[in-house]
């Protein structure tokens, strides 16, 4: 069968690519995405439906984006402000373009503001200002620390990556964040060879002071349906994978308070809720620890919750996924596209 990709910008004069093809999904793959079997594709050429989906595949992405200050923080950001935009790591490869940032900054989820559902968080952060910051560095690492953002900033220089981004609840996004390798954080912190889990562990109401309590739904304070904190886990294998990000920013400038500011977690190849907003405490543990949504709902929302068309959801098909901004509906990928980096940690 002859080759379906057309020579892209990107490649070198030889015809060779000089960036990794590594998240180009293979095309079994997409066959396997769209729902066709093994037969069909040894049938030959899939005229209409296999070229629906690879058109989207074959155009190259729009990864810039325009400057815009509407969600610029206004407090202290990890780095200074003088840090953003930060120098692409184009290692990685996206296969659509960029959402617009008004479309990724004002379609939410973030519980602790905007309860129940994913919505326009964004109306509910007003006044919410994430300073003073703290992070508590605990459990199995030889000394336990309380750092703050400037301690941060010291731990690797900021890069920026385009990631794709999967919410389990199938609406999916494509933005450059900005931070640091989520490994070199990991390091910084001096775990012990004990620890085989990390745990993040958002804010609180106690975690809070008068002023920044003020700002938080009454839910959040009392009575609530949810515990907060909210808290999520990592595998030590999976938090030092190259692709786990510390984020402190999204397009060109610091998170805003929807996206999870002053610093959130971001691991591409699970579902969104594996990738906790504004942390303040990190525990190192030797077992698996305990995550906010399988405590809730433990049938729903495993440990590892890693992206896989195949394994639907209890109440819904996790085949397919819808853009926040063209709301088309596409096919999801094993690992969200990422399985040349992540497959490893499960066994292939
Ligand atoms: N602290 C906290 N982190 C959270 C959540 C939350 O409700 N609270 N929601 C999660 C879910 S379900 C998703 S899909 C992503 C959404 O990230 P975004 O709003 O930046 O797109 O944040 C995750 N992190
Ligand atoms: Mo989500």
């Amino acid at each position: 069968m002859t080759s379906i990709r057309r020579p892209q910008p990107w490649d070198a004069p030889s015809g060779r690519p000089i960036l990794p093809e590594a998240l180009w999904p293979s095309r079994r793959e997409i066959v396997r995405a769209i729902g066709l079997g093994g037969a069909m594709l040894a049938a030959g050429p899939l005229a209409s439906c296999q070229e629906g989906v690879q058109s989207g595949v074959e155009d190259s992405p729009v990864t810039t984006y325009p400057a815009s200050d509407r969600w610029t923080p206004k407090w202290h950001v990890v780095g200074g402000k003088d840090a953003y935009p930060a120098k692409r790591n184009g290692a990685y490869r996206v296969r659509r373009s960029l959402n617009p940032e008004d479309d990724a900054a004002t379609r939410n989820n973030f519980y602790e503001f905007l309860p129940g559902r994913a919505g326009p968080v964004h109306l509910n952060v007003d006044g919410f200002v994430p300073e003073p910051w703290k992070i508590t560095i605990a459990g199995e690492v030889e000394e336990e620390r309380v750092v703050d953002l400037d301690d941060i900033a010291k731990v690797a220089g900021l890069e920026e990556r385009v990631y794709h981004f999967r919410c389990v609840e199938r609406w999916s996004m494509v933005v450059p964040w900005t931070g640091i390798p989520l490994a070199r954080f990991i390091e910084w912190c001096r775990p012990k060879s004990t620890a085989k889990h990390v745990r993040f562990i958002s804010f609180g109401p106690k975690d809070l002071d008068e002023e920044q309590r003020k700002h938080m739904p009454p839910g959040f304070q009392g009575a609530s349906n949810y515990p907060w904190p909210y808290y999520e886990g990592l595998r030590m294998d999976e938090a030092t994978n190259e692709l786990a990000f510390l984020a402190t920013g999204i397009f060109g400038h610091g998170l805003p308070m929807q996206h999870g500011a002053p610093l959130r977690v971001i691991v591409p190849w699970k579902y969104g809720y594996k990738n906790p907003k504004s942390f303040v405490r990190v525990e190192f543990t030797r077992e698996q620890p305990h995550t906010f949504w399988n405590d809730l709902q433990s049938t729903e929302y495993p440990y590892l919750s890693n992206i896989d068309p195949e394994k639907p959801h209890p109440r819904w098909s996790q085949a397919t996924e819808w853009d926040i901004t063209t709301k088309d509906w596409m096919p999801t990928l094993k690992y969200n596209g990422y399985g040349e980096y992540v497959a490893g940690l499960y066994g292939g």
